[in-house]
């Protein structure tokens, strides 16, 4: 069973700082809140999604998925089948750069093998 691991940032602020060189901070009734620690912020998450279409080869598009998407022959079947009969479905959920760059590569996959498969990002 997996472990919960639960990475819990400071709080803000985490620390009332000296006042400033302007003279404001505690003794003239203001506060200087001042960060020590720099808060974790979860990572935007995008939706890497493949689009259906009339002619790319339905073995083209599980080769795609498995090798772009690392996923097994079974689940990449699967996808690609739910594309061919709702129009789209999600391969992967990434952050920005990483959804970018498997969008890119599927791309121009395609193209260099003539087929007009799509591959979009969408923000989660
Ligand atoms: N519809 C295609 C066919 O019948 C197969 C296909 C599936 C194409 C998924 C694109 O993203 C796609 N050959």
């Amino acid at each position: 069973m997996p472990l919960a691991c639960s990475t819990s940032a400071a709080s803000w602020p985490t620390r009332l700082g000296p006042p400033g060189e302007d003279g404001a901070g505690p003794g003239n009734g203001t506060a200087v809140a001042t960060r020590t620690r720099t808060k974790a912020k979860r990572p935007d998450l995008f939706r890497v999604l493949l689009l259906n279409d009339d002619y790319t080869p339905m073995e083209f598009v599980v080769h795609v998925i498995m090798h772009f998407f690392n996923r097994t022959e079974e689940d990449a079947t699967l996808i690609m089948l739910h594309v061919h009969h709702h129009g789209v479905g999600e391969c992967g959920v990434y952050t920005h750069e990483i959804a970018e760059t498997k969008v890119t590569q599927v791309m121009a996959f395609a193209r260099d093998h003539q087929h007009p498969l799509q591959c979009v990002m969408e923000k989660k």
